[in-house]
C-alpha cells in the first residue's frame, strides 16, 4: 500500500480523553477515531489488524471442527421473553422497536438465536454434537464506556455455541475449545493464563475459564499460585483453609460484654481503639437478595465477594442496603451492627470468620460493640460458606503449599459449560436411542475480538508506539525511501516493494515527500515490525534493515534485506 494514497492520521499529541496506553496508541496511530461515546471507526490501519486477528481465529475455530455461520444482530423480543432475560437485563440491553412497532432487542449475546436455530433445525441425536460460531458486532449499552475499544458499546465477538446428548460430550468439545483458545492467545502474540471464572448472570451450572491477557491495566484481578498452575478470577478464587484467627473457643470462654465504643464506626477506628488485630473482628455487612435482607459476616481483614454470595443465595440482584435500610432491619446504625440477637433475618457466616474465637463485633446498638462473641454460642449462623475475596499470601486451595498472588489480567476470552439452561426454556430438544425427548446439553465460547487489539498493544509498546507482533501487523514490512525526489532511491524502494508483494508480503512503503525524521517517527509509531530505509548508500546497494521490537538495525545488501523478511514473514 502507498501511504501517500492512505487515510492514516498519525497524531503527535496525545488525545486528553484518552487514559490508558493502548487507547492513546489507537488513537495516535490512526488505527480508530471515535463515532460517539463507546462507538468507533476502524480506519484501514485498525481494520487490517482486526481482519487478521479474525482470521487467526476462524482458522483456529474451524481446525476445532466448529462451522461458521452469521446471525442476525437484529433479535425478535419474543425469545428473550422465551429465556426471561427481557426482563432480567436493564439498561445495558439494547432495545428497539420496528416500524410496526414491533420490540428488537441489538445483540449483545446469541443463546436465544442459536438455541432457537438448534430447535427448528436438529431434532436427532445422530446430528450431536454441533459446534456453530460466528463472528459479529455485539451491542451492549455500558454505563460508562471507557479505555477505547477495550469496553466499548459496539464490539466485535466470536462467539460460539454447541451442542450435545451429554455432559461427557460436552466436555470434550470444552477441552477442545480450551486447546484452541490457548493456540488462538498464543498465535496473536498474547502473554494470557486461563483462570477458573465465575459464570456470573448467564449461570449455567458448569465451569468456566476466562483467558486473561494479563496487563496492569486489566480490569479484572486474578489469583495465581506462587508454585501450582492454580489461576482463578478474583470473582471465584479460593483459599485453603486458614488456621483459626484465635484459639479455638474454650466452653469456660468468658460471656460476650458489651464495650462502650463512642464513634467508632470502622474496623480501622476499632482496631486503635481497641488495640485489637483486624482478623478478630466479625464484621457486619447486610445485602439486599432481590430485595430481602440478607446478613454477611466476615473477619475484619477481608471483605465479602458479592460474586459468591450473590450464587450461595441463588438471587438475581444483590445490593448493599443503604443506611435506612439498616436501620429499620437491625435497629442500629452502620458502624454499630453485628449479629447477635438478630430476629428474622439470614446470617451467613464465611467460614474464616466461623473460627474466629473471640470476636469483636456491633452491639446492635449506637456507639456500642460486643467483645468475647463465640460464633455458634452468641448466635447461629444459617449458613458457613466461603463468601469472601482471597487475599494474597493466602494458601493455594489446589496445592496448598504455595501462596497466592494478585495481578491483573484483560478478560480476552471466556468459555462456559451451559448445561440446558437455554435449550430448556427455549424448547431445543431432541430424541435420544430410544425415542425419548431430552433437553440439548450446550457449552458456549466467547472472543472479544477487537478487545484482542487493545490487549496486544498493552502488551507490545514502547515510547515510541505500538510494536505489532508480525502474526497481526496491518503491515509486515515498511519500506522507507527517505527522499522520493531522488530518482535512484525511489526505483530501489519500488522494485522492493514490489517484489515483496509478489510473494505475498504485506507491505507499506512511505512514499511521501516529509522530512526523514517524520517519517521514522511514524514507522515506530504504526509499529510495522520490519523496516527497511533506503538512503545515500542506495546506489550501493546498501540499505538500512531495522526490526521494530529489538530496534535491531544493521547496514545489508538489497538481498540481504529481501531474505531476511522472507524468513521472518513467510509462515505467518
Ligand atoms: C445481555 C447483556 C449483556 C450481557 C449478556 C446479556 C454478558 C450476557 C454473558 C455472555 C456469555 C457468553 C456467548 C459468547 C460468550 C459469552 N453480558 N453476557 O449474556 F443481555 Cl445486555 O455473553 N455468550
Amino acid at each position: 500500500m502507498r501511504q501517500n494514497k492512505m487515510i492514516l492520521p498519525t497524531l503527535r499529541e496525545v488525545p486528553k480523553e484518552a487514559e490508558i496506553t493502548s487507547h492513546r496508541l489507537m488513537l495516535r496511530a490512526g488505527l480508530i477515531r471515535q463515532l460517539a461515546s463507546g462507538i468507533y471507526t476502524y480506519l484501514p490501519l485498525g481494520y487490517r489488524v482486526l481482519k487478521k486477528v479474525e482470521r487467526i481465529v476462524r482458522e483456529e475455530m474451524e481446525r476445532a471442527g466448529a462451522q461458521e455461520l452469521l446471525f442476525s444482530a437484529l433479535q425478535p423480543a419474543e425469545l428473550w421473553h422465551q429465556t426471561g432475560r427481557w426482563d432480567d437485563y436493564g439498561p445495558e440491553l439494547v432495545r428497539l422497536k420496528d416500524r410496526h412497532d414491533r420490540d428488537f432487542v441489538l445483540g449483545p449475546t446469541h443463546e436465544e438465536v442459536i438455541t432457537t436455530l438448534v430447535k427448528q433445525e436438529i431434532s436427532s441425536y445422530k446430528k450431536l454434537p454441533v459446534n456453530l460460531f460466528q463472528i459479529q458486532t455485539k451491542y451492549r449499552d455500558e454505563r460508562r464506556p471507557r479505555f477505547g475499544v477495550m469496553r466499548a458499546r459496539e464490539f466485535v465477538m466470536k462467539d460460539a455455541y454447541s451442542f450435545h446428548t451429554s455432559w461427557d460430550d460436552l466436555d470434550v468439545t470444552y477441552k477442545t475449545m480450551y486447546t484452541a483458545y490457548s493456540n488462538i492467545f498464543s498465535r496473536l502474540g498474547l502473554f494470557f493464563r486461563p483462570v477458573e471464572a465465575n459464570s456470573g448472570a448467564i449461570g449455567g451450572e458448569g465451569e468456566n475459564h476466562e483467558f486473561m491477557a494479563m496487563a496492569a491495566v486489566g480490569e479484572d484481578t486474578i489469583a495465581v499460585c506462587s508454585h501450582c498452575d492454580y489461576a482463578a478470577n478474583l470473582e471465584k478464587a479460593e483459599a485453603a483453609d486458614v488456621p483459626a484467627a484465635g484459639l479455638e473457643p474454650t466452653a469456660d470462654a468468658p460471656a460476650f460484654a458489651k464495650l462502650h465504643t463512642p464513634g467508632t464506626k470502622t474496623i480501622e477506628q476499632l482496631v486503635a481503639a481497641l488495640g485489637l488485630e483486624a482478623s478478630v473482628f466479625l464484621k457486619t455487612l447486610v445485602y439486599l437478595a432481590d430485595g430481602e435482607p440478607v446478613v454477611a459476616v466476615v473477619r475484619g481483614d477481608h471483605d465479602v465477594n458479592e460474586a459468591k454470595l450473590k450464587d450461595l443465595v441463588a438471587a438475581t440482584t444483590l445490593e448493599l442496603a443503604n443506611d435506612t435500610t439498616i436501620l429499620r432491619t437491625l435497629g442500629a446504625p452502620v458502624g454499630f451492627i453485628g449479629p447477635v440477637g438478630l430476629k428474622g433475618v439470614k446470617i451467613i457466616v464465611d467460614k474464616s470468620a466461623a473460627k474466629v474465637a473471640s470476636g469483636v463485633t456491633g452491639a446492635n446498638e449506637a456507639d456500642y460493640h460486643l467483645q468475647n462473641v463465640v460464633v455458634g454460642r452468641d448466635f447461629t449462623p444459617d449458613t458457613v460458606a466461603d463468601i469472601r475475596n482471597v487475599v494474597e499470601g493466602d494458601k493455594c486451595p489446589n496445592c496448598g503449599d504455595g501462596t497466592l498472588e494478585f495481578h491483573r489480567g484483560i478478560e480476552c476470552g471466556h468459555i462456559f459449560k451451559l448445561g440446558t439452561k437455554y435449550s430448556s426454556k427455549i424448547g431445543a430438544t431432541y430424541l435420544d436411542e430410544n425415542q425419548k425427548s431430552q433437553d440439548i446439553i450446550m457449552g458456549c465460547y466467547g472472543i472479544g475480538i477487537s478487545r484482542c487489539l487493545a490487549a496486544i498493544i498493552e502488551q507490545n509498546n514502547d515510547e515510541g508506539g505500538i510494536i505489532w507482533p508480525v502474526s497481526v501487523a496491518p503491515y509486515h514490512v515498511h519500506v522507507i525511501p527517505v527522499n522520493v525526489k531522488d530518482e535512484e532511491q525511489t526505483a530501489i524502494a519500488e522494485n522492493l516493494y514490489r517484489r515483496l508483494q509478489a510473494q505475498g508480503v504485506d507491505v507499506l512503503i512511505d512514499d511521501r515527500d516529509e522530512r526523514p525524521g517524520v517519517k521514522f517517527k511514524d514507522s515506530d509509531l504504526i509499529g510495522i515490525p520490519l523496516r527497511v530505509t533506503v538512503g545515500k548508500r542506495a546506489g550501493e546497494g546498501i540499505v538500512e534493515f531495522k526490526v521494530r521490537k529489538t530496534g535491531e538495525t544493521t547496514e545489508v545488501s538489497i538481498e540481504q534485506a529481501y531474505e531476511e523478511i522472507m524468513g521472518m514473514v513467510l509462515g505467518q
